[in-house]
């Protein structure tokens, strides 16, 4: 299906069209940027809200109960669920799928859980576009599952509006397996198996953590909540907090400055991903090897092949 045939029926929320999208931006290269030229003007109405927490912590049980609640108000929902760890083997996914199962026969929620498929510039760059792809499908929520743990998880979680950190009761007590980059992204922490010892504590613990920080007026100080997500509770207080926090983006000029920041982002990947591709092959592996024996330096480098790159137009 070329893209000509692809783009309407992405465009009238076709999930298999959508399948089939998601399946192209993953690979990479020359069609999944025709493709993503082709949406990217439809795209730019969902709230994107980030879902990320250590493994186990109840993500993807979150994101399920998440999902009915914006679907009983009506609102559709669109699921990447992001498996960094193993996005060969499929036993997270195969997780999420039974996890996630529930949604299944709702035409208003589309679920994908993504793998890079050795995509130059990674998982996060595939994500960011399946996001576009669903955005452009018209669903009103993204939802993205990520295990918060490297550089590229933060960057994911980044692209999103609402980042909703996940903790648990019972990791030694305490919230140092906060890192502070979690505590600065998050916008709603929820503390979740609420059902379990130690849940207030954790509450507790975070809210004195955010209080640390200086409280600029005007700026959004971020929810602490409690959930059972095997039970869907907490479910509505979460989901009108992400709609809190949006609105406030909105409100208060902040939206358009992300906006600004994220295009901004966009396009230096962009520029990154384009020259990279162009670059590689050539010169490319001789001037690694001699940046590694130090006879060259990497700026120089970097130097001799965009004019390199110049000179061939
Ligand atoms: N007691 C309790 N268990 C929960 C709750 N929510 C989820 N769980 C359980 O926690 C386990 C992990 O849940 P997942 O939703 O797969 O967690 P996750 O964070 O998505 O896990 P990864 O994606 O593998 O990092 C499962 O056995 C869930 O049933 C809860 O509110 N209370
Ligand atoms: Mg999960």
């Amino acid at each position: 299906m070329n893209i000509n045939e692809l783009l309407p029926r992405l465009r009238a929320g076709d999930k298999r069209a959508l399948a089939r999208s998601i399946t192209v931006v993953e690979t990479g290269g020359p069609p999944a940027r025709e493709l993503l030229a082709a949406t990217y003007p439809y795209a730019g109405a969902a709230h994107v809200v980030g879902i990320t927490g250590p493994p186990g912590a109840g993500k993807s049980t979150l994101v399920t109960a998440l999902a009915q609640e914006w679907r009983r108000r009506g609102v559709t929902v669109g699921i990447v669920a992001v498996d960094p760890t193993s996005p060969f083997t499929g036993g997270a996914v195969l997780g999420d799928r039974i996890r996630m199962q529930v949604l299944g026969g709702d035409p208003g929620v589309f679920i994908r859980s993504m793998a890079s498929r050795g995509r130059l510039g990674g998982l996060a760059r595939a994500t960011a576009d399946a996001v576009v792809l669903l955005d452009a499908a018209g669903f009103q929520v993204v939802l993205i599952e990520t295990v918060g743990a490297g550089q590229g998880e933060v960057d994911i979680a980044r692209a999103a509006h609402t980042t909703i950190v996940v903790e648990v009761p019972g990791m030694g007590d305490d919230v140092q397996s906060i890192k502070a980059g979690m505590l600065e992204i998050a916008d709603v922490f929820v503390v979740n198996k609420a059902d379990r010892d130690g849940a207030d504590n954790v509450v507790r613990q975070l809210k004195a953590m955010l209080h640390l920080g200086e409280h600029r007026p005007g700026s959004w100080e971020p929810s602490v909540l409690k959930a059972v997500a095997m039970h869907g509770e907490g479910s509505a207080e979460i989901v009108e907090a992400a709609s809190h926090h949006v609105a406030h983006l909105r409100n208060s000029g902040q939206a358009a400055k992300r906006a600004r920041a994220a295009a901004e982002r966009e396009l230096g990947a962009a520029v990154q991903e384009l020259a990279l591709e162009r670059l590689r092959g050539g010169a490319w592996d001789d001037l690694v090897a001699r940046i590694a024996a130090r006879e060259r330096d990497p700026y120089g480098a970097a130097q001799e092949l965009l004019e390199e790159l110049r000179a061939r137009g």
